[in-house]
């Protein structure tokens, strides 16, 4: 049996990527996975993986130590090592660099065989290497996912951050719904019944009347029986909601943040572009909007017929993104298929001030105009079979001055698929929750 040694007070003093061959004879200590082991003769070596990428750890037979060449021989891949060494040149290996160890230490030696090779040469369907995320996620394409995906956020973040808006954290647990076409998750809290939120929204709008521009990044839950490469029973939803704003000023702010995070992605994430083979396309600074009629007509006149008042199915979005390009707006949605916190339109009550922002085929956001008066926000939540007493602690608020205000959510996830390529939401998150996927 392999001997696991410590971690003493050995540190590691450089990423892999950054070892380059103007550091020859320097001493460094790497720390990471074991890919490739090889036996070429009289020479030993392994691949050596860590966050920044890869280098290679060479010993000679003859020049290395016994205790050098036994440890290589037992290791196995995605083994955890520590490797102290001096940088040499070698034109034959990856950059150009490798490592002569003066010390391995094998920090944590891996099973086999293991349940999938994280560097996918071995493929692995998407459900085999979901059952084995925490693996998976070992892979050079999931890092690269994450890293786009966290620029992503980073990006938002600032962006409003840098607009006086200020990040909050609503309850998960809560007692009423608000996104009525979708279901909701129970759960017992203690002797009565609760659910896992749906979304912020009321949480965000009653954060206005205080703290004016809000947002959060968060978890929300769709008890939704879907089954398809873009629902998730928990996503991730970025939301926003701000004072004293209509529709058309958070479609704005919404359009501006979501330029800057692909502006950021392009700019600073080539590397991991790269590996996806994805070669990302900045939309223009002003997205297209469309109206909800207008979609109906687009695509009634391309062989896809929607009856006024329902909601766009897939072939009808699918129709769009051909027709309209990337990054559009479809705005005025009827109020019959929109939440009763959204805003009739003076003119037309049938219409509401209301966008969803989409790309291509996929829904990416939804937002609009709130309704602040007190009485027709409880006339609304009649029309759509909801109860106004269950609401009462929200309402309070509205009762007591709440300003107009506007707000929107956007998947992150599925903002995440659009900047990585990918064609699976389940890709962009850590670990999914489908319908049938509760671990790990
Ligand atoms: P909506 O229900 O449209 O709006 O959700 C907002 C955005 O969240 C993402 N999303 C999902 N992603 C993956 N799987 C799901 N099941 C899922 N459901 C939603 C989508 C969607 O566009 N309260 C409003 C937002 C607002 O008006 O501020 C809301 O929740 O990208």
């Amino acid at each position: 049996m392999v001997k696991l040694d410590d971690l003493g007070n050995l540190r590691r003093t450089h990423l892999s990527n950054r070892i380059t061959d103007q550091m020859e004879g320097q001493e460094v200590v790497v720390m990471g996975r074991v890919v490739d082991v090889r036996d070429l003769g009289g020479i030993k070596f392994f691949v050596l993986h860590d966050v920044g990428g890869a280098v290679q750890v060479t010993a000679l037979k003859t020049k290395s130590g016994e205790e050098i060449i036994s440890k290589i021989n037992s290791l196995t891949q995605e083994t955890s090592v520590a490797v102290r060494g001096k940088v040499v040149k070698a034109r034959q290996a990856p950059r150009g660099v490798e490592i002569v160890p003066s010390e391995i230490r094998i920090l944590n030696l891996a099973q086999v065989p293991l349940p999938l090779d994280p560097m996918g040469r071995v493929k692995a369907n998407l459900d085999t290497r979901l059952d084995a995320r925490a693996i998976d996620l070992r892979s050079p394409q999931a890092l690269a996912i994450f890293r786009i995906r966290n620029k992503a956020l980073q990006a938002s973040r600032q962006y409003l951050l840098s607009r006086g808006f200020v990040e909050v954290h609503t309850p998960k647990i809560v007692a009423t719904a608000t996104e009525s076409g979708a279901a909701l998750f129970p759960i017992s809290y203690f002797d009565r019944e609760a659910f896992l939120s749906q979304s912020p929204q009321l949480y965000k709008e009653v954060l206005t009347g205080a703290l004016d521009r809000v947002f959060e990044v968060g978890p929300i839950f769709r008890a939704e029986e879907h089954d398809t490469p873009r629902h998730l029973n928990e996503a991730i939803s970025f939301d926003i909601e701000m004072a004293y704003a209509t529709a058309e000023d958070v479609m704005n702010t919404l359009e501006k943040m979501v330029w800057q995070a692909f502006s950021d992605v392009e700019k600073y994430c080539q590397p991991d572009l790269k590996i996806l083979g994805h070669s990302l396309k900045v939309p223009g600074e002003h997205f297209p909007r469309i109206t909800y009629t207008e979609a109906i007509e687009m695509v009634g006149k391309a062989g896809v017929k929607i009856p006024w008042g329902e909601d766009l199915p897939t072939p009808a979005v699918k129709k769009l993104g051909e027709l309209v390009g990337e990054a559009y707006f479809i705005t005025d949605w009827p109020s019959e298929i929109k939440p009763f916190y959204t805003m009739p339109k003076k003119d037309n009550p049938k219409i509401t001030e209301s966008f969803d922002l989409m790309y291509g085929e996929l829904e990416l956001a939804s937002g609009g105009t709130r309704v602040h008066q007190p009485d027709l926000l409880v006339k609304q939540l009649r029309e759509k079979g909801l109860n106004p007493e269950n609401f009462e602690s929200h309402l309070l608020s509205y009762r007591y001055g709440l300003a107009p205000h506007s707000g929107w959510g956007l998947g992150l996830d599925r903002f995440t698929m659009v900047l990585t390529g990918m064609d699976n939401v389940r890709e962009c998150v850590l670990f999914p929750r489908d319908r049938s996927r509760l671990t790990p």
